[in-house]
């Protein structure tokens, strides 16, 4: 499955392969987005048909959907699950109280659903998500399309009275069309540099109408699988 890796693939793979230990048979599983989390959906796809493990997955993407498929996994809805024994994803960044910058990859509405719908929330990460203060990694902000102009205007000036250092908004895009998400949605990135009291932003981000919810996982996550290029692993 790993062939010969680079160093941060290996430690997305050894991060992926530890986190997966905690998956139990019979469980229902949260299958997080990202090129951390595919790791994990292989993994478990492994785990599935060569050692008979007994797992329903409920997939955070179409993209992750696919793939769980397609590696053996048997896939159901957060509905037909009505609540997961344990989720698994990636992050963007991570802080100290393993807070979480999530949403790089556009999936953070369906991400915070399903990890909130869980008894525990793993997150697998390589050593460079690990940071201080969350931040430096563009805050996502997913937007219902309609007015998202005046959205970006209203998240502007309500960046003016927060605990941040940059405020730039940008839209995010897909070559020359807007990015639009699994729910129909735009994203709007916010370039914050540092975010000093990210409990306050989440909750303010989300009291704004056309704002549908925010790439801060705030008190959701419980571990972090941290991989190494080296192929070590710590647990946060
Ligand atoms: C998902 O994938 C997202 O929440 C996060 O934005 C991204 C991490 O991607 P990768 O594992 O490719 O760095 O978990």
């Amino acid at each position: 499955m790993t062939g010969e890796l680079s160093p941060i693939d290996k430690a997305k793979f050894v991060a992926a392969k530890r986190a997966v230990e905690f998956v139990e048979d019979g469980m229902r599983v949260g299958l997080g987005t990202g090129s951390t989390a595919a790791w994990m959906v292989r993994c478990l796809g492994e785990m599935v048909r060569e050692d008979g493990l007994k797992i329903r997955g409920v997939p955070t993407s179409t993209r992750t959907a696919e793939l769980a498929r397609e590696v053996g996994i048997e896939v159901i809805t957060l509905d037909e699950a009505g609540w997961l024994d344990v989720t698994i994803d990636g992050a963007d960044e991570f802080d100290g109280k393993l807070n979480l910058i999530k949403g790089g990859g556009g999936a953070l509405l369906q991400e915070k659903i399903v990890a909130t719908a869980s008894d525990q929330m793993i997150v697998i990460a390589d050593v460079g998500k690990e940071v201080e203060t969350l931040g430096a990694f563009p805050l996502p902000i997913e937007v219902i399309p309609f007015g998202w102009q005046t959205t970006k205007l209203l998240v502007e000036e309500l960046l003016i009275n927060m605990d941040v250092l940059g405020r730039e908004v940008t839209q995010r895009m897909k070559g020359d069309e807007p990015f639009v998400t699994d729910e129909g949605n735009f994203i709007l990135d916010l370039h914050l540099g540092r975010i000093g009291n990210p409990h306050q932003l989440s909750m303010v981000l989300n009291q704004m109408p056309g704002v549908v919810e925010n790439g801060l996982f705030i008190d959701i996550c419980d571990i972090v699988v941290l991989g190494y290029g080296d192929g070590r692993v710590e647990t946060r």
